[in-house]
């Protein structure tokens, strides 16, 4: 049975490296939603009919846990479809409990879209954990779009990022988390902006902890002793998907093709 891992578009495949590094038996069925992406800028009830039709798909493919690699989606949507669903299902990670740790200052940057910016959800989570964690939160409206068309360097969109880095390189932040799940395929622009003064932080790791323990917990991790297949499904563009894939993902380890949800 494989594991569920689905995005608005490609950036959920940031999630999909980390789970496999992690859980390298495990077979995974990733569904991008690129015909209609960028979700950033949808409604929550538009928002909520594309996760359910997702989780739909999912379910039909015999899943037996899915992740979920958006944080515009665990925001607006998980606390109704997480009871909608048979199996497991793992909101992305805000990636929190490791940006305490390594922070000194206790002032956490979250790059994010608008949408997960507006919903103010890593605020919440971290002052549930720690009130003296002070949350600075960036808004990067350019940037999904930009890598999901498959820029990610040059100009077009070194300018929005020095636009967004600046503000938080002088808010005293020593952390930074990537509230976005496509943010990570631009991690070194990141770094070369920040310099020193910033770690970045990718919750695609604690997320796939999480995954790891659940699997274990309920007896349902693959057991098989070669590597887990990756299928790629993409509702748009799959030519595209597959190449931002290999950005992360060796070509000869997964397949890619276009689905329909409707
Ligand atoms: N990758 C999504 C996220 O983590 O929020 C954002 C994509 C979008 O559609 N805006």
């Amino acid at each position: 049975q494989p594991i569920g891992v689905f995005d608005s578009g490609v950036g959920g495949l940031t999630v999909v490296a980390k789970l496999r590094m992690l859980l390298p038996h495990e077979n995974i069925i990733y569904v991008g939603d690129t015909k209609r992406n960028p979700y950033g800028t949808r409604t929550p009830e538009e928002i909520l009919a594309y996760t359910r039709d997702i989780l739909r798909f999912m379910t039909a493919q015999g899943v037996k846990l899915v992740a979920i690699g958006c944080n515009t989606v665990t925001a607006v949507a998980y606390d109704t479809v997480v009871r909608e669903v048979p199996y497991p299902l793992i909101g992305m990670s805000r990636g929190l409990r490791t940006a305490r740790e390594i922070s000194a200052t206790k002032k956490i940057a979250v790059f994010a879209t608008p949408l997960t910016i507006a919903n103010h959800s890593h605020r919440k989570v971290a002052a549930a954990m720690d009130p003296d964690i002070e949350i600075v939160e960036q808004s990067c409206p350019a940037l999904a779009n930009l890598i999901e068309r498959g820029v990610l360097d040059g100009p077009e969109i070194r300018e929005p990022l020095k636009r967004y880095t600046e503000p938080v390189l002088h808010s005293g932040a020593d952390t930074a988390i990537f509230g976005c799940t496509h943010f990570p395929f631009v991690q070194p622009l990141f770094e070369e902006l920040c310099g020193d003064s910033i770690a970045f932080v990718d919750p695609a790791h604690e997320m796939a902890l999480e995954t790891l323990d659940v699997l274990k917990k309920d007896g349902l991790l693959n057991k098989q002793p070669e590597p887990g297949n990756l299928r790629l499904c993409f509702t748009a563009e799959s030519g595209r998907g597959s190449r931002l894939a290999q950005h992360l993902i060796p070509a000869n380890e997964f397949t890619a093709e276009e689905i329909s949800l409707t």
